[in-house]
């Protein structure tokens, strides 16, 4: 049996006192504070970086470094907006299920590499020294993430660029996504790429959802070999398996949710296209990463450029801009 002095049973209590503030004063470190809002960069799901983004009066962002995948947005009363499903995968290389996938540099299949390219299944970086050119000046609190390609992926996709992507929540609670993908080839040559934020929304149920904005518009049925077809009916409602790409929409769609008596106002910039799916039942049992059930809770609206790829000559840059906010 150890047996301790008054005295060394004292100096124990000190040491673990000053550990344990040691621990905290590091958390501190790493989470900066300015006036109403802060950064905190911190770990998340199986040890995986992530950065938490606050404004004081409650709305929050998370995005993880791997895929600079956000996984949450919340309101000011603390709701949430995004869907992240309940067994989503926290694990490279698997892309986490729900949130906003970075979709580059392929949408879908169309192309040679995996479905939905390989951004959304690396690790990214944050990006301490962004250039001011590249990003105006932003309002609210944000993080810049970088992406540059590893030796492997030169060899899937032999072409060197730099992904930079700034997520901010503004003092309103509105995500704002700004993205600047640059060529900087140093032979010569130019590169071509389909883009989407694949946004899973969180809704109260699927039935009581409808999207607004592509009355009239020319779409593509992922369900149908892509065939096209022109949208009949003023506003989108679900109550099937659905999987379309609408073309050159308005910058402006909405995602009416009648049970939560909510809207989301998706506002795009240099991202044409929107894509519009929900697995329904049959699929989603197919989704192993998905609770059955889950297709209920979430719809995906996504702003994105595939209709027309972009072409990158080296020295340019395409920037692409999605802002997500429940006021009007
Ligand atoms: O964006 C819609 C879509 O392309 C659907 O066809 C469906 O496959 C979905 O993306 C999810 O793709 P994922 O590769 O994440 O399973």
């Amino acid at each position: 049996m150890i047996v301790c002095s008054y005295r060394q049973t004292m100096r124990l209590i000190h040491t673990i006192l000053f550990v344990s503030v040691l621990v905290v004063y590091t958390e501190i470190v790493e989470a900066t504070t300015t006036g109403n809002q802060s950064v905190e960069v911190t770990k998340g799901i199986n040890g995986l970086e992530k950065v938490i983004l606050r404004q004081t009066h409650g709305s929050s962002v998370e995005v993880y470094l791997y895929g600079a995948h956000v996984t949450s947005w919340k309101n000011e009363q603390g709701e949430e907006l995004i869907f992240l499903s309940s067994k989503a995968i926290f694990s490279p290389p698997k892309p986490i299920r729900g949130g906003i996938p970075t979709v580059f540099p392929q949408f879908s299949n169309l192309g040679s590499l995996q479905s939905h390219g390989f951004a959304r299944n690396r690790f990214w970086t944050i990006d301490n020294k962004p250039s001011p050119d590249t990003f105006k000046v932003t309002n609210g609190v944000s993080v810049d993430l970088l992406l540059k390609p590893t030796e492997e992926d030169l060899k899937i996709w032999p072409h060197r660029f730099e992904f930079r992507m700034r997520v901010t929540l503004t003092p309103g609670g509105d995500l704002v996504l700004t993205s600047c993908i640059r060529n900087t080839d140093d032979v010569g040559k130019p590169f071509t790429f389909t883009f989407a934020h694949h946004t899973y929304f969180s809704v109260s149920n699927i039935s009581e959802v409808e999207v607004k904005g592509m009355a009239k518009l020319d779409y593509l049925d992922n369900l149908q070999n892509r065939t096209r077809f022109t949208e009949t009916k003023d506003t989108i409602t679900i109550d099937s398996e659905f999987d379309r790409i609408y073309l050159s929409t308005p910058k402006k769609v909405a995602v009416l949710d009648h049970g939560n008596k909510r809207t989301i106002f998706v506002r795009k910039d240099g991202l044409p296209d929107a894509v519009v799916w929900n697995p329904w039942e049959t699929k989603a049992k197919t989704i192993v990463d998905l609770r059955e059930d889950e297709y209920k809770y979430m719809i995906a609206v996504e702003a994105a450029a595939i209709e027309k790829p972009v072409t990158l000559n080296p020295g340019e840059e395409w920037k692409g801009r999605l802002e997500l906010s429940t006021r009007r």
